[in-house]
């Protein structure tokens, strides 16, 4: 359905204003007069990592079992949260491959409503990328399989469920998927999970007064909340034990960009993007992150230091005018993320960081004759459209590489722009002043008010006329409005014939 821009306009200001009472509420998480957070008085809890998860099979066809479950979570200190999770009670475990191998998950829903399991950032069949097309009925199991082709990365999974994404991660199903190769075996980087290569989950909530998590949309930002949490708990410290530490640092929120520095401003290098490595470290005071983006830091610690990871406020609130019009998406806040001490006394100095992580990443795809797409992000539309789950956006009969440039359409609203089956350089940035790092080969990128980004985009190549795969903005509840376009890989001279999907929208209202 295409929407008239006059009505968008009209909306957006008519939404701006009702909105006056989330900015105050909003302001609440600020930084000059800020209350400290719930969860976050008295002492810290050491900080949980998620599990490796067990697999079996042989040693390049592993087969992985999720259980998506509810129950009670102590996000909080000091009261129970229902949450959901998988083989657990919140988040996921974290699944590991090698490049190469062949992985099977045997999802079973004992949620009780139905969801979905997406891929965030692998390369697959579109049958097997979990997107609204792949339900999973309550009591069943869905057991998708593939190759994996992606370079060593740091991806993610999570629900993709037609118009209740945002729910259903913020309910808490979110887990990493980290992929290793040649390169990440040759590389001198702290790789020992859980101890020196650390996964942070960053999430933010709202808590009723019992503990509960508010479920309520807020105009225009959906489920944007007031309390971060890191690996599912507020207030989280980490000890370290070696001079070096890696983060691998998901930003899993449904709408929040975090800033993220540490408390004493020191200079950290960052090594890899949402899709491998960098070609070289690059040193950093502050990093933004969108959701659903992904960076691994690596951060040098001494004996006696006692710093915290940080979300700063953007400068220039990230283009986003600071009126009673706009709505507030916490772009001015400033939080703790997670507290660090460093190792212990007598730990050496941490060796020389690599000087070259990943020569592969030094030069994107080749796009001379590559088609270009041109995708406007405005409100909850691209191109004037909002999702639908039985038209055919976009068909690509080719293997090689395209350029989409993406253009953020709205003066006074933050986009994101993500692609299934896909990554992407992105070679131009331009129409904002704000600095976006986007370094490295990436899957999801940040738009600012006004900003567009040429992207030279790889995908995937699995024809299939019958299965679409998804791009959207990564800020769930623009997803869950309807900000997504569907495309499909088919053969030259092939047509689309979506043999799935329904029209049915499950909107929850
Ligand atoms: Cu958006």
């Amino acid at each position: 359905m295409a929407v008239p821009a006059v009505d968008r306009r009209a909306f957006l200001k008519g939404a701006g204003l009702v909105a006056g009472t989330v900015v105050a509420v909003s302001a609440l998480g600020g930084c000059s007069t800020a209350p400290t957070p719930r969860g976050y008085g008295g002492a810290p809890r050491p900080l949980p990592v998620p599990p490796l998860a067990d697999a079996t099979g042989d040693a390049t066809s592993l087969t992985y079992r999720l259980t998506a479950q509810a129950g009670d979570s102590r996000i909080l200190p000091d009261v129970s949260t229902r949450t959901w999770g998988f083989n657990g009670t919140h988040l996921g475990p974290t699944l590991t491959a090698r490049r190469g191998d062949r992985v099977t998950v045997e999802i079973t829903n004992t949620l009780g409503e139905t969801t979905t399991v997406h891929w965030h950032g692998m390369k697959l069949p579109a049958v097997a990328d979990g997107g609204p097309h792949s339900p999973i009925e309550p009591g069943a199991t869905w057991s998708p399989g593939w190759t994996v082709e992606n370079t060593a990365a740091t991806l993610w999974y999570h629900p993709h469920t037609h118009g209740l994404t945002g729910l259903h991660a913020y309910r808490g199903l979110a887990g990493l998927f980290i992929v290793e190769d040649e390169v990440s075996d040759s590389l001198d980087l702290p790789r020992d999970y859980g101890v020196d290569d650390i996964p942070l989950v960053l999430m933010d909530h709202r808590f009723n007064e019992d503990g509960s998590l508010d479920e309520t949309d807020l105009p225009d930002l959906g489920l944007l909340g007031d309390t971060p949490t890191v690996n599912g708990i507020t207030n989280a410290h980490f000890d370290a034990s070696t001079p070096r530490v890696r983060f691998r640092v998901l930003n899993g929120s449904t709408m929040r960009f975090y800033n993220l520095a540490f408390s004493d401003d020191r200079a950290f290098n960052v090594i890899a993007s949402d899709s491998g490595f960098l070609p070289e470290p690059v040193e950093r005071g502050m990093l933004p992150i969108g959701p659903g983006e992904r960076w691994e830091i690596l951060v040098d610690l001494e004996p006696g230091d006692d710093i915290s990871l940080v979300s700063l406020p953007f400068p220039d609130n990230f283009g986003v005018p600071e009126d009673g019009y706009t709505p507030d998406f916490g772009l001015g806040d400033q939080f703790t993320l997670l507290g660090i001490t460093g190792p212990p006394e007598g730990s050496g100095p941490a060796p020389a960081v690599p000087g070259v992580l990943d020569v592969r990443a030094a030069t994107g795809p080749d796009t001379t004759d590559a088609p270009q797409r041109d995708f406007l992000l405005n409100t909850f539309s691209i191109n004037d459209l909002m999702m639908d789950m039985n038209r055919v956006d976009v068909v690509i009969d080719h293997s090689g590489p395209e350029i989409w440039k993406v253009t953020n359409d709205n003066s006074d609203w933050p986009h994101n722009f993500h692609i299934h089956n896909a990554r992407f350089r992105v070679n131009r940035f331009e129409g904002t002043g704000v600095e976006v790092f986007n370094d490295g080969w990436k899957d999801t990128v940040s738009l600012p008010p006004g900003a567009g980004a040429t992207l030279a985009v790889e995908f995937g190549h699995h024809p299939d006329p019958t299965w679409p795969y998804m791009y959207h903005c990564h800020m769930l509840y623009h997803e869950d409005q309807g900000m997504m376009g569907q495309f499909v890989i088919v053969e030259p001279g092939q047509t689309p014939a979506l043999e799935t999907g329904s029209s049915e929208h499950t909107h929850r209202h």
